[in-house]
């Protein structure tokens, strides 16, 4: 509704509808239920008229006023706002100047150069069409391990509680904690896998049954995705659990190791002649062929193998090794909580201190602090400091580097703050040395001492800009800045290669989850999962610091 609304140039309602929608979609109750009990309205964000939408559509499945205007303008809404820089009154121009109603159309319009003789459009639109066509379809097909991981997370949960399950495991993809995933993977042991499956493609939310077996089903769920499961013997769950959990790179690898060894290394066990000599850990197969566990998180042919070899693995950092997290918002700024709420969220779960880093001046959308205001909300958390105990709150602010490399607030009012960091937010489509540029002066400014998502990519959505990440490496060691790990699912930034690469320079990480709300705080695991991938270990991360050691060292 919002899209088609703003199609059609009216005014403030799409606003009005986004924010709704956003708000229902995390809503932790079905919102039928909450119908039924005549509390729509006291849902954030949703008034008489859109309570009335609700309604409409929990009765009939439908909505009259979204059929009409989808009929004014019938393209695929979906997938065209999937592309960066396309926003629907764009897309109603294209559809009404040119017809083009999906991807397809698109593509042939820009290919001919056709869209960059519309007024507002132009050549360089076109050529990021172009671009922006291509990113959505390269990450078609794959999903966020964010948006996967609590769906999947409960259906072990479910599976685990069945009588006959022995054991259970995530594996592949999910195991590994790639950022994508293409399709969910579990594996079982039991002695009753016709019992398991019945179960399993009768789940709730299936929606489609790919194929049902004793050894194997695989189905998809209403969410979109594929899950397999998998249900082995007992005495063969650590090597099928070796095997399922991939990467397939990795276990070409290790098989050949196994046949250098004269074994053979198969889902059922690693054999000498006929003998099974390993198979119901995965531990006893990696040290069986002479290596060190490797964690799932690096079992992707990047060198693991040959490290663990030569006793060489990093010590990654563990799940539980963050004492303190760097970035967070509140109500000052775009965050949904106070500052006393979201402190006391992070008390809870065991932060020993927390740097809140509202938004500042130029970001206009996520209402930005100005110096004056910075200072006041210092003020503020000196007083919550005093009431808190167990953990200290910082004043900090998450400030913009401008296109020349400046900040947004002078030195004099950062340097009265605990704990800065920077972002680009703006101008994202400089030169690779003009951005390069921008982000080595802010990391010049002795007041920040992070940059945060330091590529800006936005995985599905848009690439990172165009960035010498060697010479950010090099400046980030010199000047002692720390670089982010964004623990965002769809952000994700460093990401797994560049954090290693950063480590590899020496450089410091922050590992951090930029929450905007106290749900947010569960990201964290995500941005560990991409440390642990890019080698990480307790060392390479400033958070994992007691708070006297991390601010004597920054
Ligand atoms: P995904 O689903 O694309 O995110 O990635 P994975 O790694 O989960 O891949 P998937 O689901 O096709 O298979 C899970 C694991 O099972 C994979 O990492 C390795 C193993 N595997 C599956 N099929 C084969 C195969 O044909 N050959 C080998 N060597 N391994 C396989
Ligand atoms: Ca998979
Ligand atoms: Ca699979």
């Amino acid at each position: 509704m919002a899209f088609l609304l703003e199609m059609e140039d009216v005014q403030f309602k799409p606003k009005a509808y986004q924010k709704a929608a956003q708000t229902i979609a995390v809503l932790a109750t079905d919102i039928e239920k909450i119908y039924q009990e005549n509390k729509l309205e006291q849902i954030p964000g949703v008034g008489e008229g859109i309570a009335k939408k609700i309604e409409e559509f929990i009765k009939t499945g439908k909505i009259k006023e979204y059929e009409k205007l989808k009929k004014q303008c019938p393209v695929d809404l979906e997938n065209l706002t999937a592309i960066e820089g396309l926003g629907p009154k764009m897309i109603k121009i294209l559809f009404k100047k040119l017809g083009i109603k999906n991807l397809n159309d698109l593509e042939k319009k820009a290919q001919t150069g056709k869209i960059r003789n519309l007024d507002g459009f132009g050549e360089k639109t076109e050529q990021n069409i172009l671009k922006g066509i291509e990113f959505v379809r390269k990450s078609k097909g794959r999903f966020l391990l964010g948006f996967i991981l609590p769906v999947i997370k409960e259906i072990e949960n479910k599976l685990n509680k069945l009588k006959e399950v022995e054991q259970i495991s995530l594996a592949g993809s999910v195991r590994r904690k790639k950022e994508t995933i293409g399709d969910a993977d579990i594996l079982i042991a039991s002695t009753e896998p016709k019992k398991i499956m019945d179960y399993f493609v009768k789940m709730p939310g299936v929606i489609k049954i790919w194929g049902k077996g004793k050894t194997k089903s695989s189905i998809r769920l209403s969410e979109g995705f594929d899950v397999d499961l998998r249900v082995v013997e007992k005495k063969s769950f650590g090597s099928a659990l070796q095997y399922f959990t991939g990467s397939r790179e990795h276990n070409i690898l290790l098989r050949r190791i196994a046949i250098e060894k004269k074994y053979k290394l198969n889902e059922y066990g690693l054999f000498q002649g006929k003998k099974c000599i390993a198979s119901k850990t995965e531990k006893d197969i990696y040290k069986k062929l002479e290596l060190d566990y490797i964690e799932p998180e690096l079992r992707e042919a990047n060198g693991e193998i040959e490290a663990a070899k030569n006793k060489k693995l990093p010590k990654l950092i563990g799940y539980n090794e963050i004492q303190g997290d760097l970035h967070c918002h509140t109500d000052w700024s775009d965050g949904k909580e106070s500052i006393l709420t979201i402190a006391k969220a992070a008390q809870k779960i065991g932060r020993q201190y927390l740097a809140i880093t509202d938004h500042t001046g130029s970001l206009k959308i996520a209402g930005g602090l100005d110096a004056k205001k910075l200072l006041r909300q210092k003020k503020e958390i000196e007083k919550i400091n005093c009431k808190l105990k167990g953990i200290k709150i910082l004043s900090g602010a998450e400030v913009n580097i401008k296109s020349n490399g400046t900040l947004d607030i002078n030195d004099q009012t950062l340097s009265k703050l605990d704990f800065v960091i920077a972002g680009v937010h703006s101008h994202f489509k400089m030169s690779k040395d003009e951005m390069t540029e921008r982000i080595l002066r802010a990391m010049r400014n002795k007041n920040v001492k992070v940059i945060a998502h330091p590529t800006g990519r936005i995985i599905q959505k848009r690439e990172g800009y165009l960035l010498d990440l060697e010479k950010i490496f090099q400046e980030a060691v010199k000047t002692k800045t720390a670089l982010e790990i964004n623990s965002w699912p769809q952000r994700l930034d460093l990401n797994d290669e560049n954090a290693r690469k950063a480590i590899s320079a020496g450089v410091k990480l922050s590992i951090s989850t930029d929450a905007h709300s106290i749900p947010h705080f569960d990201f964290l695991k995500f941005g560990i999962a991409q440390a642990r991938r890019g080698w990480a270990e307790r060392k390479d991360v400033i958070n994992c610091l007691s708070l006297e050691k991390m601010m004597k060292k920054f």
